[in-house]
Parts: C-alpha cells; sequence; structure tokens
C-alpha cells in the first residue's frame, strides 16, 4: 500500500487549479515543480495547500548551502511542505536543504536514481546507494526512487531502512503502482491523471491501485 502523489506539470494556474480541486479527494499530495510555477508563479503553491492537499516542491534544488537555504525557505514560505533536492552538490548543501526543511515543520526528499532511461547511465554503479547513504547522513526524510527499476528500489530500501521512498515512472513512463507499491511510501503519478480525459477518474483508479 503506498500513497499517491500528482505531479502536476501543467503550466497554466487556470488548468492547475481546475485539476487539482477535481483530483484532491484521491490524492495524498500534490508535487509541483518549474514547469508550473514557471508558469503561473510561487504563488500556486499556496492555491493548491488551500484546497487542503499538500504540496511538495520538486525544484531538484542543487546548489552551494547558502543558496539552497534560500530556496528552501521560499518554498516553505510559501505553502510547501516538502522540497525535493539533489545529493551531488555535496553533504554540505544537502543538509542546508534538510535544516531549512525541518526549521519550518517540513520534509526534505533526496533525488537518489531518476526513472528515465539516461538514468541508469549516471545513477547505477553506487551512485545511487552513495547518494541514499548521504540522505541518511545528514537526516532527510526520504528519497526518490525509480518505479521503472523496482530492483534498484529495493536495493536503495536496505540502505535507508525506513525512510520514506517516492516513486515516479508510473504511467507514462511505463511503470504500474502494482511493480513498486510494496516497496515504497508513495507512488507518483503525472501526465497519466492530469492528461486524462477524466481525471478525477484516474486519480480515483490510481489511487485504488496504490491501495
Ligand atoms: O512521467 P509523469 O508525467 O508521470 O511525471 C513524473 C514526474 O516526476 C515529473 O514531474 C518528473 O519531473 C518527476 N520525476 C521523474 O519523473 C523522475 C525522477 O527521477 C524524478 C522526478
Amino acid at each position: 500500500m503506498s500513497a499517491l502523489i500528482l505531479a502536476l506539470d501543467t503550466t497554466s494556474r487556470e488548468e492547475a487549479l481546475r485539476i487539482a480541486s477535481l483530483t484532491a479527494d484521491h490524492l495524498d499530495a500534490i508535487k509541483i515543480g518549474y514547469p508550473l510555477v514557471l508558469g503561473a508563479g510561487l504563488s500556486i503553491a499556496g492555491e493548491i495547500a488551500a484546497l487542503g492537499v499538500p504540496v511538495i516542491a520538486d525544484f531538484k534544488v542543487a546548489d552551494i548551502p547558502n543558496t539552497n537555504t534560500l530556496i528552501c525557505d521560499q518554498v516553505f514560505a510559501a505553502g510547501c511542505s516538502a522540497v525535493i533536492c539533489h545529493a551531488f552538490p555535496g553533504g554540505d548543501s544537502l543538509e542546508a536543504c534538510v535544516a531549512s526543511a525541518h526549521a519550518h515543520g517540513g520534509e526534505c526528499f533526496v533525488v537518489c536514481e531518476m526513472s528515465h532511461p539516461g538514468g541508469a547511465e549516471w545513477f547505477s554503479g553506487g551512485v545511487a546507494e552513495r547518494f541514499s547513504g548521504m540522505a541518511v547522513t545528514a537526516g532527510a526524510d526520504g528519497i526518490i526512487a525509480p518505479a521503472t527499476r523496482p530492483a534498484r528500489v529495493a536495493a536503495l530500501r536496505e540502505i535507508i531502512g525506513t525512510k520514506k521512498i517516492y516513486s515516479p515512472g508510473v504511467g507514462a513512463q511505463g511503470a504500474a503502482p502494482e511493480d513498486v507499491k510494496a516497496l515504497v511510501d508513495g507512488v507518483i503519478v503525472g501526465r497519466a491523471i492530469y492528461g486524462a480525459a477524466d481525471p478525477s477518474a484516474a486519480a480515483r483508479e490510481y489511487r485504488d491501485r496504490c491501495r
């Protein structure tokens, strides 16, 4: 059983709020990122949160510690409950994101292995394992790991123990909730819900399949 997180990658405020309103009842969280925030502004985070669904900011934050702090502080001030950051800038950069998240009562998730085919080029061979270890050391709340490679999710679970795993790649990228729902805490679905003819029905179906 896993939570269902909608990746709301529409670029207009009106469309985002329409889909969020239609689907919120079936979701555990909504993930927003550059497509929506560059199109609609960061204030969209608070507008979505006002619907009663937690908002995860997927900015894949990857800078020096001071800049990471400035970015994350903005994210949480805007009403987000969690932020997603990269591990490759180093442990100090990661710790800055975790500190900002926890200072605001929020959570920090670390990208450990990406779900697209190119993700296998860089994250295999021990890098994802190393990033997962960094997430543990930095006190992060969880990691992002690929539903498209369940065996890799299982391997990273060994490293992070009971920390959360949120897993993208379900739907448009080819994975199914059933591939990973026993391994992860949350399944991330974007186009298969927000691009469906009936987003509410699609969200309900994915929620049922995650249970
Ligand atoms: O492929 P979908 O439309 O279901 O969207 C997946 C979302 O998850 C999208 O926002 C993408 O940027 C994000 N994501 C990945 O797909 C893969 C990762 O490794 C990390 C984040």
